[in-house]
């Protein structure tokens, strides 16, 4: 309830028409076409709000946004022409030319009307959002406009990993929700990693009983700028299925999907604490990691694991709809594959090369799996290593070499090498100045300049770059303010190289006009960010 002080404060605040000289008219990602227009229309509490379907989820997401923001409260109603007063018109009509997720945004002084089908009216809707004031108002000024607008790539990602930290269900909505305003379509959730399973198996109660747990923090950088601390405190967490599928649920009314991720063969040590029958010698003791890194306990592969996993995917794959299921495969060591009979024996048996062999054969077994309920894997480069699944989509991110390769093989890649800056990670700033951090210095800048589809590759090749994906892997990250920071707002330059055409793309204008106008949404919305040096530091 908006108190009646609060609300005549809203009236009587002076609203600005924003952006008066900025091409792109503050908007973030730049669009790809604006035409300027004369005049402005005045949104205020007389103005109706008209759709085909009120109760498309996008025209639901708006006037929400009307009544949290502008106290707006009146119902939206079907298409009316002789509404007589001003009117906000959202609809699909005249949008057979547009690309996917494409929409047009037209505001003369009597009518505001948004066009777009399915994501694309919802883009168009956070377009008109991001065109109105950031303070909460009563009224706002819309400078009139003609706006065509479509993303260059049809993936556009952002992951979380709430393995080394955790992160509460509000808090992922509240990065879901930075997501949507700026037109980001997948949300990779990293949920099993060697220090923590975060995700609820009903199947397997000691994957939240054990692997969720961790005995100690670790407090300290592993890369020498501190030592190693730890405080001794435990540490844990996971999502019920009830909680993940509230979430998956609140991403897709804002278009987003959400790529859940099961770390195998590597990154497993978590799971192994809780079942060491899957691992190659279960006379060990396994422990939830409480350091960070690469470990040499991974799955065998065995017939028992690959049950585990069938079940654990089998469970996974209905809890989200996505076509994509996210297998990991980076980063396993062979050591334990190298020392184990079972493993030589196996190698032997199905006439592989060596340990990479295994690898890809335990990658494919998994993706036949995954096929066969009609969904697609994505797995890290490294599932290239001894032949690739043959349906499988690459995420390349040590370089973007096995992206290249895995175009050349017809195999569709999403691109997020930490060589271009989409580790975000990675310092934003000079390290001795920044808080600390996993890397290097990764300024908004060097990931703005980003661009997804390598010379390297033919047009016809090119086409199989479906997008592109920053990475917030979360070793440094333990607080939510942290998150903010370091995704804010080389997040915002991410979504800008997913959607802007190359053409359009202007470092000067989007780092000098455009971010100091997000920022004050930013602060408006309470989220912590980084505000980088004139020339993108
Ligand atoms: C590599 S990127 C990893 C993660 C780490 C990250 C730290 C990838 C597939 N694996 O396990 O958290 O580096 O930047």
């Amino acid at each position: 309830k908006i108190s009646l002080l609060f609300f005549s404060v809203l009236i009587c605040s002076t609203l600005v028409v924003k952006a008066q000289d900025d091409p792109n008219m503050g908007i973030i990602p730049a669009p790809v076409s604006v035409k300027k227009m004369p005049g402005e229309f005045v949104l205020s509490q007389q103005t109706i709000i008209q759709a085909d379907t009120p109760s498309n989820k996008a025209v639901v997401f708006f006037s929400d946004y009307l009544r949290d923001n502008m106290a707006y409260n009146k119902q939206v109603g079907i298409r009316n022409a002789n509404a007589g007063s001003t009117v906000i018109y959202l609809t699909s009509t005249g949008t057979e030319n547009l690309p996917a997720e494409g929409y047009r945004l037209t505001i003369t002084p009597k009518q505001v009307t948004v066009a777009g089908k399915g994501a694309g009216l919802f883009y168009g809707i956070q377009t008109l959002i991001q065109l109105m004031p950031a303070e909460r108002a009563a009224t706002a000024k819309l400078p009139c406009v003609q706006i065509e607008d479509y993303p260059r790539f049809g993936y556009r990602g952002l992951m979380l990993d709430v393995c080394r930290h955790f992160f509460s269900v509000e808090f992922v909505k509240k990065y879901i929700d930075l997501m949507a305003a700026y037109k980001l379509n997948n949300f990779h959730w990293h949920l099993t990693d060697d220090q923590g399973w975060r995700i609820e198996i009903k199947k397997y109660p000691k994957l939240t009983q054990i692997a969720s747990q961790r005995a100690q923090t670790v407090i300290g950088n592993y890369h020498d700028r501190t030592p190693q601390q730890y405080d001794n405190t435990p540490y844990g967490g996971y999502y019920t299925q009830d909680q993940i599928r509230d979430v998956v649920k609140y991403a897709a009314a804002r278009y987003i999907n959400v790529v859940p991720e099961i770390e195998m063969p590597g990154h497993s040590q978590a799971a192994l604490a809780a079942y060491p029958e899957l691992s190659c010698d279960p006379s060990l003791d396994y422990k939830v990691a409480e350091t960070w890194g690469v470990f040499n306990n991974i799955y065998c592969p065995s017939e028992k694991t690959f049950a585990f996993l069938q079940e654990v995917l089998t469970e996974v794959m209905d809890l989200f709809p996505s076509k994509y299921i996210h297998i990991g495969g980076d980063e396993a060591p062979k050591t334990v594959w190298k020392n184990s009979k079972f493993c030589q024996n196996l190698i032997k048996k199905l006439k592989l090369k060596d340990e990479h062999g295994l690898q890809s054969y335990f990658i494919q077994r998994m993706e036949k799996f995954v096929n066969s309920k009609g969904r697609s894997i994505i797995g890290w480069d490294e599932i290239l290593e001894g032949g690739l699944a043959p349906n499988a989509t690459v995420m390349s991110w040590r370089g973007e070499q096995g992206g290249i390769d895995a175009a050349r093989q017809n195999h569709d890649v999403i691109m997020t090498p930490g060589s271009g800056g989409l580790y975000i990670d990675h310092s934003q700033g000079r390290l001795d100045e920044e808080p600390l951090s996993i890397g290097g210095n990764e300024p908004v800048s060097k990931i703005y300049s980003y661009n997804p589809t390598p010379a390297a590759l033919t047009t016809e090749q090119q086409k199989h770059i479906l997008g592109v994906q920053a990475n917030l892997w979360t070793e440094y990250i333990p607080t939510e303010n942290k998150v903010e920071y370091m995704i804010l707002p080389r997040m915002l330059a991410l979504s800008e190289v997913a959607w802007t055409p190359l053409a359009n793309k202007d470092f000067k204008n989007f780092n000098e006009t455009r971010l100091p106008e997000h920022f004050a949404w930013l602060d408006k919305e309470g989220y912590d960010y980084r505000v980088p040096a004139a020339f993108g530091t």
